[in-house]
């Protein structure tokens, strides 16, 4: 089912990767709910098996499906559910179930279990060899049925289309449905059958009513199925029965941020790019993979590394309303394998969050001020459709979103100064990438809108952000 059930007109889910439980409850509290954010997705809650190193990937490999991981335990994860809820926030759980973990001698999971992977025996499921696929690796993606088939690196297949595997699947899934959360990440989606993943999904339970759901809601299901138009599986394949992560959408805008194409482009972004439908679609500019290199993307992938244009890129994300959006949260890493900030032990080490800053290793992209005001600018915008696009024909364009927001890009060398149509009433409004308003002050730049809709737009070429919005609910 395609609607996240979000609380309101909040618009923006955030990725959380390889934050605990109890860390993201007391974010849900603090920030993500005063600021609007609609949903948390969390990492894998399964038992995985442990990798000496503790990578962050060993996530990605299920030994059961306890819920134990390093971001908590089930009693943790509960009550982060239930704290969530009560600040407007939603919680997506990622579920990893095309496969188990890859041979590893000893192979013993975080909350102890044991399994046999050589012999596809994982006894705390329990799943035995009759439950997967034949060994054989996945090397021709031109090949729909091996890529469903045959084994994603090393990761032993489960076959969807046996009934064990599925009500496996069903039950674990339910147990987390019961437990408060608004639905799911499907990982390696495209790993799987279309046919098994309706049935799948049909037998699932609708999402609890004493978390606060109405009667008779599904499951968000959004679905993993990397799909830059090149491969035997298709996206389209999976939109029937939820949503797909568009993995073009982080490209194309890498490519256009980095300067590589013209903005102007941008004026029927979502048309005619190849991109899903957007209501089919979930987009992000980067995701735990590809900004680091796994997956689909390459060096075109923005991250936090390329700070300011990251933050345009994004401040675009959330203006445009193409799809639903996703905002990366990431930790500090140079090696792609090395897992989150931890003791010696493996302990996570929680963020430690002052003004706004991240310190311990983590970077907090969605506690940067130009990426949370734009998701309230998203929120306060609602559905209402671009309008009074303007470009100079290379890389400045401004738009507005209906009478509620507007934003200026300036992607060019040269700075960018005019009267632009903004669209929205007259009046004075607060830009809320340069400042906020603070009392009743602005501490940014203050755009005065006129009578015909105009304002005068400055962003020269130096500033510190290449964007500047403003919208109905900070006026000034
Ligand atoms: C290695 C060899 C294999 C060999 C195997 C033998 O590379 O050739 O067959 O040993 O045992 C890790 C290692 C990988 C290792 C494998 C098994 O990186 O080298 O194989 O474990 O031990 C994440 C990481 C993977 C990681 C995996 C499991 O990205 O590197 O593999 O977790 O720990 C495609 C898919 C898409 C996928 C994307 C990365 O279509 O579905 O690749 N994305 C999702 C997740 C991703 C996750 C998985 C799928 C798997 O977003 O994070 O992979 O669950 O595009
Ligand atoms: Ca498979």
């Amino acid at each position: 089912q395609k609607h996240p059930y979000y609380v309101d007109d909040r618009g923006t889910m955030v990725h959380l990767f390889e934050w605990k439980f109890q860390d993201i409850a007391r974010e849900c509290e603090e920030f993500l709910g005063p600021m609007g954010f609609g949903g948390v997705q969390v990492s894998p809650i399964h038992e995985n098996l442990i990798i000496p190193g503790r990578p962050w990937y060993e996530r990605y490999q299920p030994i059961s499906m306890k819920i134990h991981s390093r971001s908590g335990n089930v009693s943790e994860f509960q009550d982060m559910v239930r704290r969530c809820n009560a600040a407007d926030v939603r919680i997506y759980v990622d579920v990893v179930v095309n496969h188990m973990t890859g041979d590893a001698n000893p192979a013993r999971g975080v909350d102890g279990s044991t399994a046999e992977p050589s012999l596809k025996s994982y006894p705390a499921v329990p799943f035995t060899s009759a439950d997967f696929h034949r060994t054989c690796a996945i090397s021709n993606y031109q090949n729909a049925t091996e890529v469903r088939d045959c084994e994603l690196s090393g990761l032993h297949d489960l076959d969807q289309s046996k009934e064990h595997v599925r009500a496996a699947i069903v039950e674990y899934m339910d147990r987390i449905t019961d437990l408060g959360v608004a639905g799911f990440r499907i990982d390696a989606a495209k790993h799987m059958w279309p046919q098994d993943l309706r049935i799948i999904y049909s037998r699932l339970k609708n999402l609890s009513v004493s978390a606060g759901f109405p009667r008779n809601s599904r499951p968000f299901i959004y679905q993993e199925v990397i799909d830059l138009g090149n491969e035997g599986v298709k996206k389209a394949e999976y939109t029937d029965f939820g949503r797909v992560i568009e993995f073009n959408f982080g490209i194309v805008l890498g490519n256009m941020f980095r300067g590589l194409e013209p903005l102007k482009d941008l004026k029927n972004w979502g048309n005619g790019w190849g991109l899903l439908p957007s209501g089919d679609a979930l987009v992000m500019i980067d995701n735990h993979d590809n900004q680091r290199g796994h997956g689909a993307g390459g060096a075109t992938i923005l991250t936090y590394k390329d700070a300011r244009i990251y933050k345009m890129a994004t401040a675009f994300e959330l203006a445009h309303p193409y799809g639903t959006t996703r905002i990366m949260s990431s930790y500090s890493f140079t090696d792609p394998s090395v897992g989150p900030p931890a003791d010696s032990d493996g302990t996570i080490i929680s963020p430690k969050i002052t003004n706004n800053v991240c310190t311990n290793g983590w970077i907090c992209e969605h506690r940067w001020h130009q990426i949370y005001q734009m998701v309230i600018f998203r929120n306060v915008a609602k559905r209402s459709p671009v309008e009074n696009w303007w470009d100079n024909g290379n890389n400045q364009i401004s738009f507005s979103r209906g009478r509620l927001g507007f934003i200026a890009i300036n992607g060019e060398t040269e700075d960018l100064r005019g009267n632009l149509t903004t669209g929205l009433p007259a009046g004075k409004y607060c830009d809320v990438i340069s400042g906020e308003v603070r009392g009743n002050k602005c501490t940014g730049k203050t755009i005065e809108v006129t009578e015909n809709g105009k304002a005068f737009i400055e962003i020269p070429a130096n500033a510190d952000d290449g964007v500047l919005a403003i919208h109905i609910g900070r006026t000034s």
